[in-house]
């Protein structure tokens, strides 16, 4: 008989660290998770407390901020930046890489995040998350300048995300295969509840904004008919329109969301480095893989910290066809 176990994020963390990490990294993946116990809390009283609703700031991307962007954002700086671990930062709402203050010691991580993706959703209820990613400095100095924060994502270290849905969750991965833990509210403890996370195979699901497909080069929409056609396995379409959750139940029941180049959008619309990079990185751990349509998006070496990417995630051999209807070999 399988004894049954709980599992805390901690007690998994501890047990689970890579012998190079000396307890750092471990400490930043704890951190996060506190983040996301406090974001979550603040997601479900959100319409109680008057967040709903925008800033009054516009973001780099020219969109405009919501109260709990504003505020997730908030929450992470502020639990992460004094604890020596860290000595850069880049959030999708801030303009510039983060600098650690003076008044507090920088360590060897550089940690990357979306604060709340999905924002456009917050005020209808429906699934959001935090995606982040962790890479180590590139010089012994530590001094966390745009170098150190402009990698390609086949060097993280760490990634994962927390959804905030009908339940929260956190999902990461250390290299080492991908984890999910659920947080119980009454007691609020993530618990291990998906442990070594793959894609299923048959796959389930496609994810594409069908708003734009008339706007669609023609090899894209030969993709997209591909997938709608395909007989073995059917595939069904769902697009939540938070990245973060359109992948979550795409890793759960297999499937492939795209996000891609359009000509109003010629770069597409996900961040690489915050966004994809650290899906992608998940994606490889759990079987699947993340292209741009042409090459791994782990290989791509970000230009500048809010450059965007076209984005095709999820099982393997989903993803591989977009590469060949796109790049047909001649
Ligand atoms: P955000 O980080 O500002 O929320 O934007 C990213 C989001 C993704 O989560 C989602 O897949 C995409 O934008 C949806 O875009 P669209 O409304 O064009 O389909
Ligand atoms: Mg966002």
């Amino acid at each position: 008989m399988r004894e049954s176990k709980i599992i805390t994020i901690e007690r998994f963390l501890l047990d689970t660290q890579p012998d190079y990490a000396r307890g750092e990294l471990t400490s930043i993946l704890y951190d996060l998770a506190l983040a996301a116990k406090i974001i979550s809390a603040q997601t479900r009283r959100a319409g109680l407390l008057d967040i709903l609703g925008f800033a009054d700031n516009v973001n780099v991307q020219g969109e405009t901020q919501r109260k709990l962007d504003v505020y997730a954002d908030d929450v992470i700086i502020k639990l992460t930046q004094h604890t020596g671990r860290l000595c850069a930062m880049v959030s999708e709402e801030r303009e510039e890489v983060i600098s650690i203050p003076e008044c507090f010691t920088k360590g060897s991580y550089i940690l990357v995040f979306d604060p709340l993706d999905g924002s456009s959703n917050i005020d209808t209820n429906i699934s959001i998350g935090t995606i982040f990613g962790i890479y180590k400095t590139l010089d012994e100095e530590n001094s966390g300048c745009l170098a150190d924060c402009l990698q390609p994502g086949r060097d993280l270290v760490a990634a994962g995300y927390m959804l905030y849905g009908t339940s929260t969750m956190m999902v990461y991965s250390t290299g080492k295969g991908v984890h999910g833990f659920t947080l119980d509210p009454s007691w609020g403890e993530f618990i291990l509840s998906h442990e070594n996370i793959c894609f299923p195979n048959p796959p389930a699901y496609f994810s594409f904004n069908h708003a734009i497909t008339h706007r669609l080069p023609t090899p894209i929409l030969a993709y997209i008919d591909w997938l709608r056609n395909l007989t073995e396995p059917t595939l069904t379409h769902r697009y939540v329109g938070s990245m973060v959750a359109d992948f979550h139940r795409n890793l759960i029941h297999g499937g492939v969301f795209g996000y891609p180049a359009a000509p109003t959008k010629p770069d597409g619309k996900i961040r690489l480095l915050y966004e994809a990079a650290p899906l992608a990185f998940l994606a490889e751990q759990a079987g699947g893989f993340g292209s741009d349509g042409s090459q791994s998006l782990l290989e791509i070496k970000p230009s500048y910290i809010h450059q965007r990417v076209p984005v095709f995630i999820g099982n393997r051999f989903l993803v591989e066809k977009a590469k060949e209807i796109l790049f047909p070999k001649i």
